[in-house]
């Protein structure tokens, strides 16, 4: 039998009794409970929270160990937050705009539409003040969060019409991410909030007429290409949407400087293994879907048009209604203007310039 496992099956009566000296870490351990709001299939968007547990568990060589638990599992996939909350679980992770129903704020951690891409997110987090003001937010929901991934920019779903124009949204039935809903509702369009491992079920019994989740790679896991055949891009509500850990505020202050340390360092390699799965994956799976059928298209640009006009609509309501909105989005609104100055000229000149090529 293994060490570890004698010890807790044998009981410390028992380890005295056969005369062998209990472990010195056995009382420090520390187990934790991860709730997911994402289905186990996708190795990508719940793949982080594995990788994140891996890295604890490396890390303090065994002694701090985070079971995790796909959406569902534990708890509903968008009960995560209220999990975190009561202390139910020790940690969640999810995709904050979900909870934008609690508060729109929410959102601000993870996307919303015509937001920063990845990269930004990832630089308004950690260089500028959107880790420090996310947190200061998420204090009254018993929170710490740490960055936990990222998909870069998103496709924009899978319609089973063409959308020729903004007129084909107009009563559309579409499963879209969380806080994105609001706009797409002021397009005409009907959103739905459903967990991501519910939606196959959903588009093809025609319960929703189109979907979006992430991008190929994931698209063609869930199995969207077997149902509806027109697939659109740009998701212009998730430029860079940034996933979370959620951590119960007094689960981690009951860490030890040693175990904080450590839940930094496994959350930012978890945050950078997501990116560099999408970007590495998403290609061959779209040349897949594309061999098999599946029609790309370009959303119209009236349809951009209309959608980016009703967002900074609704962004300056919010900001009247909302204080967390408001202090947080100027912070994010001038982050993004700076970020959209620089990222046009040597970026995009680059990206633009070597797209153009034939490699
Ligand atoms: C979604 O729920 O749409 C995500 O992109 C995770």
């Amino acid at each position: 039998m293994e060490r570890r496992s004698f010890v807790r099956s044998a009981g410390l009566a028992g380890v005295l009794a056969a005369g062998v000296a209990p472990a010195v870490h056995a009382q420090a351990a520390i187990r934790w409970r991860l709730a997911s709001s994402f289905p186990k299939s996708l190795d990508t968007i719940f793949g982080a929270a594995e990788v994140f547990a891996k890295k604890v568990s490396e890390m303090s060589g065994g002694k701090f160990t985070i079971t995790t638990h796909a959406g569902g599992e534990l708890m509903p996939p968008f009960g995560v937050v209220d999990g975190v909350q009561n202390g139910t679980v020790e940690v969640a992770h999810t995709a904050p705009y979900y909870f934008f129903g609690k508060d729109e704020t929410f959102a601000l951690g993870c996307a919303i539409p015509f937001g920063l891409n990845s990269r930004q997110m990832t630089a308004w987090m950690i260089e500028g003040n959107g880790l420090k003001l996310m947190r200061e937010f998420y204090k009254q929901f018993n929170i710490v969060n740490f960055l936990g991934g990222n998909t870069g920019a998103q496709m924009g779903g899978w319609y089973r019409k063409e959308i020729k124009s903004i007129a084909d949204v107009k009563g559309m039935k579409m499963r879209i991410g969380g806080f994105a809903g609001k706009v797409f509702e002021k397009l005409g369009g009907v959103p739905q909030n459903i967990p991501g491992g519910e939606i196959y079920q959903s588009l093809e019994k025609g319960t929703i007429d189109a979907a979006e989740w992430v991008g190929p790679y994931d698209d063609q896991k869930l199995g969207f290409n077997k149902v509806a055949p027109f697939y659109y891009y740009p998701g212009w509500w998730e430029g860079g949407p940034q996933l979370d850990f959620y951590i119960n505020s007094k689960a981690y202050e009951g860490l030890s400087a040693e175990n904080k340390a450590i839940v930094e360092c496994a959350a930012a390699v978890a945050h950078t293994d997501m990116q560099a799965k999408y970007d590495a994956k998403n290609p061959g799976a779209l040349k897949q879907l594309v061999a098999g059928g599946t029609k790309l298209f370009r959303f119209p640009k009236d349809v951009l048009d209309a959608a980016f006009k009703e967002s900074m609509a609704l962004y300056s309501d919010i900001s009247g209604k909302n204080p967390n909105w408001k202090k947080i989005y100027e912070d994010y609104a001038a982050f993004r203007r700076d970020q959209n100055l620089w990222f046009r000229f040597a970026e995009a000149g680059f990206d633009d310039y070597m797209q153009s090529q034939k490699l």
